[in-house]
């Protein structure tokens, strides 16, 4: 059993159990570790990349045991509605075909690991990786029931992407130390791990 039953205390980190290793029916999910999030970035996660170096040891021990890797993208038209020349909330970023668009190289990423691109619609507000992508159907051929999730940003793409892997039945264990908020207001960090815990996400602190 990893699954949290719902009203039972949030916040409440698991730390190394025997069923909180790495095991078939397990992957590995990382969230929008592209160049405009990091350091430098046109939309950069305050301290986002100190997630890079976690994520690449739980590359490897996903690797080592032959388990799923997916690698999720956000994506964007360069005239999307969230940027703020179209009266959106956030500088214009993760433009189609630009570097800031790029999965960062500091990112130890296996060839075989699998790369999920955000539809990139102009009209449309996409923060869940499963909006209008393969994600469902790559997690379902793989036999994956249960998702490692770290990336960024905690507050948005990780914080839908894991509501909908829920609500879709996945059990979802959040790699709490290898995810960072953008935290536009003070506490949607913690909000937002709160709502994952309270629907049933697991944490793993370290
Ligand atoms: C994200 C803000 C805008 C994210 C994407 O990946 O969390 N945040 N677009
Ligand atoms: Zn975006």
């Amino acid at each position: 059993m990893t699954r949290q039953q719902p009203g039972q205390a949030a916040h409440r980190p698991q730390r190394d159990f025997a069923s909180l290793q790495p095991q078939m029916g397990d992957a590995l999910l990382i969230i929008d570790l592209q160049n405009d999030f990091l350091p430098g970035g046109a939309l950069a996660v305050p301290d986002g990349d100190a997630v890079i170096a976690p994520l690449n040891a739980w590359i490897e021990r996903f690797s080592g045991a032959g388990l799923p890797i997916l690698a999720t993208r956000d994506r964007h038209p360069p005239d999307h509605c969230s940027f703020l020349e179209q009266g959106g909330s956030w500088p214009a970023h993760c433009v189609a075909g630009t570097t800031g668009a790029k999965i960062t190289a500091a990112l130890a990423l296996p060839p075989r690991a699998r790369v999920v691109d955000k539809p990139g619609r102009s009209d449309v507000e996409t923060y869940s990786a499963f909006a209008g992508t393969t994600l469902d159907a790559e997690l379902r051929r793989a036999g994956s029931r249960r998702l490692w999730v770290g990336g960024l940003a905690t507050d948005y793409c990780v914080l839908n992407t894991v509501l909908e892997a829920l609500e879709r039945g996945y059990a979802v264990v959040l790699l709490t130390a290898a995810m960072r908020a953008v935290n536009v207001r003070p506490g949607d960090g913690p909000r937002a791990l709160n709502a994952m815990i309270e629907r049933g996400a697991l944490v793993l602190e370290d």
